[in-house]
């Protein structure tokens, strides 16, 4: 299931007179890119990620909208409870995306069809807005579907209709093959899906690297992912007992420094922003204490968990008291949208609303993926005698 229009249709139900125009959401700096637009905007040539002034060339009696990013989230709940209402094996993917996993649910709601129709409707009762869904014995096949007949669409593709969906299917429409990979097939003369099938191994390797076998499996119409519900954590923490108890402003930063930076990296890995960062402490009597701070923006930043810990922990220490344990904690969580979502949300790409650290935060992350947890470590962690 697959919202339409998404950002675009909550302006347009909330502001009735904007039905039927060209509507574009998009960033309000000089450098912003639209976000999503309309169908009537569509018309014109205007795509998402294009940038907002050659928007405007397109279509230039287009409204163009901010984006309103907490009131997208508030329907986008709307919209996955509603689907939990018909599958416990929902997997929400995107602000406005989500898989279900329909076996067994035509006992209980009919054929495919009638499932899929009867959860349209049911969005549409609830938020005002419409979706489309795609039917296919797996999940590849689904987001193909949905995306055949979007806006308002219903797509089946039964067993039998596989291979002819495949073998029409441009490479380019393909949901994860970007355009230089697009190009490269076409130039070995690979334009559909159902090329991929019968080309030589040799060069699906050469263009798809490690992902060739999965691509040659999608292109025979299989795909094993399962859906998986997604679960939603309520918090990420991180406490420690402290070698000895102390009173020690520089100590208890410095620990809480590699505690924020285990929440912080487990937040990006799970994909989450959480808006309470919370600080627990331990005194040396065993009595327990945690304050706690409300974020104006959600994080996952092992800088900002760090930077309102110190804060709290300033309040703590204003009056005497040695600890044993120190903690901190991150809740209030939600789940980041897609990279362009979050973007807008922390301002343009480089501007100084986009802090340097979450890039620098990012790329620490993947280098300790790729070369192990000591790879790469903070400056302030580093002995003088080091090497
Ligand atoms: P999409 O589902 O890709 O697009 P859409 O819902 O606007 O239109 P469609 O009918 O084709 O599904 O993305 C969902 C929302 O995510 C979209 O409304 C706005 C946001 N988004 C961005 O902010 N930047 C982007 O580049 C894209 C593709 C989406
Ligand atoms: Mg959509």
């Amino acid at each position: 299931m697959d919202m339409d229009a998404f950002f675009a249709s909550v302006e347009q139900r909330d502001r009735p007179e904007l039905r039927g125009r060209p509507v574009i959401v998009g960033g309000t700096s000089r450098r912003a890119v639209v976000s999503t637009a309309s169908y009537e905007a569509r018309v014109y040539g205007v795509r998402s990620a294009m940038p907002v002034f050659e928007a405007e060339r397109h279509c230039p009696h287009g409204v163009f909208l901010p984006v309103r990013m907490d009131r997208y989230r508030e329907v986008s709940r709307q919209v996955m409870e509603v689907l939990e209402g018909f599958s416990p094996r929902v997997e929400q993917v995107s602000i406005d995306e989500a898989y279900l996993d329909l076996s067994g649910a035509e006992r209980l709601f009919g054929p495919p069809e009638t499932v899929a129709s009867t959860i349209k409707q049911c969005v549409l009762e609830r938020t005002g807005l419409t979706c489309s869904i795609g039917i296919a014995p797996n999940r590849f096949l689904a987001k193909i579907a949905s995306d055949m007949d979007k806006p308002d669409g219903l797509t089946w593709i039964r067993p039998r209709d596989v291979r002819r969906v495949l073998s029409a299917l441009p490479i380019r429409n393909v949901p994860g093959i970007g355009e230089k990979t697009t190009r490269q097939l076409e130039a070995c003369g690979i334009v559909r899906m159902g090329d991929v099938e019968g080309a030589p191994e040799g060069t699906l390797r050469r263009v798809f690297g490690t992902r060739w076998e999965r691509m040659r499996q999608l292109s025979q119409g299989l795909d094993p992912t399962p859906v998986i519900p997604s679960s939603p954590i309520k918090s990420i923490s991180r406490e420690q007992t402290l070698a000895r108890d102390t009173s020690d402003l520089r100590l208890l930063k410095a620990k809480l420094l590699v505690l924020a930076e285990g929440v912080g990296e487990q937040a990006r890995r799970k994909g989450v922003l959480g808006s309470t960062v919370t600080l627990k402490l331990r005194r040396s009597d065993f009595s327990r204490m945690t304050r706690s701070t409300t974020l104006s923006m959600p994080t996952s930043s092992t800088r900002t968990l760090f930077d309102e810990g110190v804060k709290l922990l300033g309040q703590v220490l204003e009056r005497p008291g040695s600890f044993r344990l120190i903690g901190i904690g991150l809740s209030h969580l939600r789940r980041e949208t897609t990279n362009a979502g979050q973007l807008s949300l922390f301002g343009e790409p480089g501007s100084r609303e986009n802090p340097p650290w979450e890039a620098a935060e990012h790329a620490m992350d993947q280098i300790r993926e790729r070369f192990g947890k000591d790879a790469i470590i903070r400056g302030r962690f580093l002995k003088k005698q080091d090497p």
